[in-house]
């Protein structure tokens, strides 16, 4: 059974490009619920260990190093069958072949700078957003 919880972050591209408030309000008009949201930005180390699935991939030292260069938006969304809607939602990986008036088409510039991160599965969306968020910060 699918879950309503899904995990996101506002890449540092697209935070350094201004552009979280408008990311964060597509997100909402698109139906999905704000449970917890915060301005934040990890260390090497940290992004090291989020990605750790990633850690055999060659990306894996660009993409930690890039997640680790400027502040991100973390978010945990709210919506049914949330991590397969935010990722159809978002637009496919590279954002070439994303569709049109995603937000990965609309604001990613790279397979890397993609604007925004998506989770992949029920069981890592609650991984992520417990990563980044405490009890007392979801609502
Ligand atoms: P998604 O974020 O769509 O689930 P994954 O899980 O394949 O994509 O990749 C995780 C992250 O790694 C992506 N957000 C993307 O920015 C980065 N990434 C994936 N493939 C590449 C690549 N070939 N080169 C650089 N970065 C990549």
């Amino acid at each position: 059974m699918s879950g309503n919880i899904t995990f996101t972050m506002v890449k540092p591209t697209a935070v350094a490009n201004g552009d979280m408030g408008n990311i964060i309000a597509k997100i909402i008009e698109g139906g999905f619920k704000v449970k917890a949201l915060k301005y934040t930005r990890l260390s090497k180390a940290e992004a090291q260990t989020f990605y750790a699935v990633h850690k055999e991939r060659p990306f894996y030292d660009g993409l930690t190093d890039f997640m680790s260069s400027g502040p991100i938006i973390a978010a945990v969304l709210e919506k049914d069958g949330a991590v397969a809607a935010y990722r159809d939602f978002i637009g496919a990986t590279n954002p070439a072949d994303a569709r049109e008036g995603s937000i990965r088409k609309l604001y990613g510039t790279s397979i890397e700078a993609n604007a925004v991160h998506g989770s992949d599965s029920d069981e890592n969306a609650l991984i992520e957003a417990k990563f980044f968020f405490a009890d007392r910060e979801w609502f």
